[in-house]
């Protein structure tokens, strides 16, 4: 049977890229076209995002996936979640900020003053991230000028398409969807002094937004719909992720590690705040129940770091490997946690203090001195630290997952780049006690095609189905705990 082809926008906070897929009855293949650099970029007013370059580098990007593939059906967008752009007269008023600029300060303080935490937890059933989109739109003063607000995806399919939607599970994260009717939450807009208006209609994953403005089909060679996938990153990613029942969890790693569990219905227990587990919407109503943990922004700081101490680029392979060697113990003494038979210090991955662009390694030296441990000596022995802290948090999320929704998990899948990670897979698996099964490395794009080729009648129904395929086509690696 010959492939139905389509093409997949996946934007990282790291990296960009363009995806041709291509979908036959027993596999589903991804071939890279483009990939482009992404991250902050420092203006006079914060950290923001040089959207017109990534803009420049997507059209770019389609326009050669056609030259490559001329049977490209569709073309879908997906990529972090919770920014924005805001548009008046037509036109994006500056450039979206980076979550991670710390102007939201504010608007938390004034959120929670109106609204109690655990108040808002029960409409939008969502961890705390100081950057969650209703505290940037708090204090973000063009929002009183604005006619609308666009999430990154949605940003990108307007300028495609013209037409103005938020694509359902990335509306999950901005805190104003109320979760349990997966509908605009006015009231709690209302409330917080957000104008209805800039909240557009929502669609859901599978529906078309629209077809390409004739400009931009001239520019890319074909004239195709823009389908609505699951443009939150980390949804696109569990739609590929390929678990095989209830009980196994998920970690999506990559800048973040998203670890949770796939539920029918969120869980917004009191105990379920208190861990800080977030109840996103997943594709076909789902619910994508995890928790963030600082995953490899920890570890791509530090190389940053190094490489302009260096004034060189690091091996990050020759590195890890070498970290992999250092003896048990040799890192240091204390701190060990789980059953892993390492003892090596470790550190709280998801301490604030953690979270701003900067000197990585300074600041995670300090916590470990604060916390009573040495410093490992050596970047080999710091890197150890560094993959152990994140593995141990894993576990400890996979644990309090399984605990709050009352499920016995037997396994953990390890999507995206972390995937590729052995060191960081062998110790999820041996500090969590449960098999570890790597791969798809590219599951947020793999997540994409397969909603853009189901909305096109050439993939199959379910998720379990469209699961199966990736299984397939991309047997993951087993890392049994030791
Ligand atoms: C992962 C991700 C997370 C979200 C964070 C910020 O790329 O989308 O799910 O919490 O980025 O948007």
């Amino acid at each position: 049977m010959s492939a139905r082809a389509v093409v997949a926008v996946d934007l990282g906070a790291t990296s960009g890229r363009v995806v041709i897929g291509r979908i036959t009855a027993d596999a589903v293949e991804l071939e890279l076209v483009s990939r482009f650099p992404n991250g902050p970029v420092e203006r006079e007013d914060g950290l923001h995002w040089d959207f017109g370059a990534l803009y420049a580098s997507i059209v770019d990007g389609l326009a050669e996936a056609v030259r490559r593939e001329p049977a490209i059906e569709s073309i879908g967008i997906d990529s972090w979640a919770v920014d924005y752009g805001l548009l008046r007269d037509g036109q994006l008023l500056g450039e979206p900020f980076h979550y991670r600029d710390e102007r939201t300060e504010r608007g938390v303080a004034e959120v929670h003053d109106i609204v109690p935490f655990a108040q808002l937890y029960q409409r939008n059933g969502l961890q705390f991230l100081p950057f969650n989109t209703l505290y940037q739109y708090r204090v973000d003063a063009r929002t009183a000028e604005a006619e609308a607000a666009l999430l990154i995806p949605d940003l990108v399919a307007w300028l495609l398409t013209g037409r103005q939607v938020a694509e359902r599970t990335n509306a999950s994260t901005t805190g104003l969807l109320d979760v349990r009717s997966a509908q605009w939450d006015l009231e709690l807009a209302e409330q917080l002094g957000i104008p209805h208006r800039i909240l557009p209609e929502l669609v859901s994953p599978g529906e078309t937004i629209g077809h390409l403005r004739p400009e931009i089909a001239a520019r890319i060679g074909a004239d195709l719909p823009v389908i609505a996938v699951g443009s939150h990153d980390t949804a696109s990613a569990v739609v590929a992720a390929p678990l095989v029942s209830a009980n196994a969890a998920y970690i999506s790693c990559g800048t973040w590690g998203l670890v949770g569990l796939e539920l029918e219905a969120p869980v917004l227990l009191d105990a379920a705040r208190a861990a800080n587990f977030t109840n996103e919407l997943g594709v076909d109503g789902r619910i994508r129940f995890l928790h963030n943990v600082t995953g490899l922004w920890l570890l791509s700081e530090s190389i940053r770091a190094w490489e302009d101490e260096d004034g060189s680029p690091i091996d990050l392979p020759a590195l890890l490997a070498e970290a992999g060697a250092v003896e048990s113990g040799a890192a240091g003494d204390t701190g060990a946690a789980g059953a892993a038979d390492v003892t090596v210090p470790l550190f709280d991955a998801n301490d604030p203090a953690l979270s701003a662009p900067g000197d990585m390694p300074a600041r995670i030296a300090a916590l470990l001195q604060a916390s009573g441990h040495e410093v490992p000596v050596g970047r080999p022995a710091f890197v150890r630290t560094i993959v152990e802290s994140i593995a141990a948090a894993f576990a400890e999320a996979v644990r309090t997952a399984a605990e709050l929704a009352d499920r016995s998990v037997d396994s953990i899948h390890i999507v995206g780049g972390g995937s590729l990670n052995r060191l960081l897979c062998q110790a999820t698996a041996d500090r969590s006690g449960l098999p570890v099964l790597a791969g798809p490395v590219e599951a947020t794009a793999l997540g994409n095609v397969l909603v853009q080729a189901r909305a096109l009648g050439a993939a199959p129904t379910t998720l379990e189905e469209l699961r199966g395929l990736v299984a397939r086509t991309h047997e993951p690696v087993r890392y049994d705990p030791r």
